[in-house]
């Protein structure tokens, strides 16, 4: 199988596990995990932050992040389709009792639609205490948030006294397909998230990062959703492995994203935008071949491809370090056979 559903399904290499295997650990709930602790100041360091928390999980470093920025009946403001909106279960609403607000098209936005849509300054609106910007953006095909926009963003949101995060999932592929390091594209906002279980390659594992003051907070709040470990410098020693080893080499991704996505957009009955793949994700129209992408998806299967249905209209594809280029031109002629006939 050739499984293109997201990089979420990457298997740790030999090299990885060796150093899983090897690893010093203690008990975190004391903060004696010295991998945990490695790790946590590595990734602090190459986010630019003061500060850094390992957790279980992208979603459980997103709530942990809202919840230390705001309080309940407060509004976030968010990208259209943002992860925390349209995924991790509602929990920006359900647990931290937060408002969600999009903005803006595509999953990017300016200062001028948050400043349209922020709220406060009288009791009935639930006061604007937030922002949060994706990259790069899943929903939007993986595009890159524009860094003069972050700028401005976390500039003006200062003035306003809104916090600014980034879900930086996948913020370091959007650091090497910009060229600039993810401590550059993190500085301007109060905190960010990232993902090690994505393109990095690692089993398990997310950051978040900011000043100490937010740290010990989020250190409370993973604590009350149940996110504390224990001797769980195994997972760590993936994530060091992985920040050392797996970033660079996200290029291969990109390109291997950009050749299927040329591929693709030759075919007749898929249409796709080649200027929003940007990084490692292909978002594809199936409405000219006359099947839903559910159908599609599932002949694409039976075939030997996996991707993801996102609705009836489109599909995504996404590469990874468990796809290698003849794999893309295989794929590449399995889309073509599946919509004949
Ligand atoms: N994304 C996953 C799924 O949507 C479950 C994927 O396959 O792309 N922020 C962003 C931008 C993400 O893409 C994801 C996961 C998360 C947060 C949440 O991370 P996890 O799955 O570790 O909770």
């Amino acid at each position: 199988m050739i499984d293109l559903r997201s990089d979420t399904v990457t298997l740790p290499t030999p090299e990885m596990r060796e150093v899983m295997a090897r690893a010093e650990v203690g008990d975190d709930g004391y903060g004696e995990d010295p991998s945990i602790n490695r790790l946590q100041e590595l990734a602090a360091e190459m986010l630019g932050k003061e500060d850094a928390l390992f957790l279980p999980s992208g979603t459980m470093a997103n709530l942990a992040a809202i919840m230390s920025h705001t309080r309940p009946s407060d509004s976030i403001i968010l990208g259209e389709n943002a992860h925390s909106w349209m995924f991790e279960s509602g929990g920006p609403a359900a647990v931290a009792g937060v408002l969600p607000v999009t903005v803006g098209r595509g999953g990017t936005f300016t200062w001028q639609e948050v400043e349209e849509n922020a709220r406060g300054g009288n009791v009935h609106l639930p006061p604007t205490t937030l922002v949060m910007m994706e990259n790069t953006h899943n929903g939007g095909g993986g595009i890159i948030f524009p860094q003069r926009d972050v700028i401005e963003i976390a500039e003006k949101a200062k003035f306003w006294k809104f916090k600014t995060h980034i879900d930086g999932a996948r913020i370091f592929n959007a650091a090497v397909a910009t060229g600039r390091p993810a401590g550059e594209l993190a500085a301007p906002v109060d905190s960010v998230s990232f993902c090690l279980s994505k393109g990095l390659g690692c089993p398990v594992g997310s950051l978040v990062c900011g000043s100490r003051e937010f740290i010990q907070k989020a250190r409370r709040y993973r604590e009350l959703l149940g996110g504390g470990m224990r001797q769980a410098g195994v997972l760590a020693a993936a994530g060091i492995y992985a920040l050392e080893h797996n970033i660079a080499r996200l290029q291969e991704d990109h390109d291997h994203a950009r050749l299927l996505a040329e591929k693709l957009s030759d075919l007749n009955g898929l249409s796709l935008d080649l200027a929003k793949v940007q990084t490692n994700m292909v978002f594809v129209g199936v409405m000219k071949a006359g099947r839903t992408a559910f159908e599609y998806a599932a002949r694409l299967k039976e075939r030997g491809v996996l991707v993801n249905a996102m609705g009836k209209a489109k599909f995504r594809a996404v590469t990874h370090l468990g796809i290698s280029r003849p794999d893309i031109l295989q794929a590449a002629e399995i889309f073509a056979a599946a919509l004949e006939g």
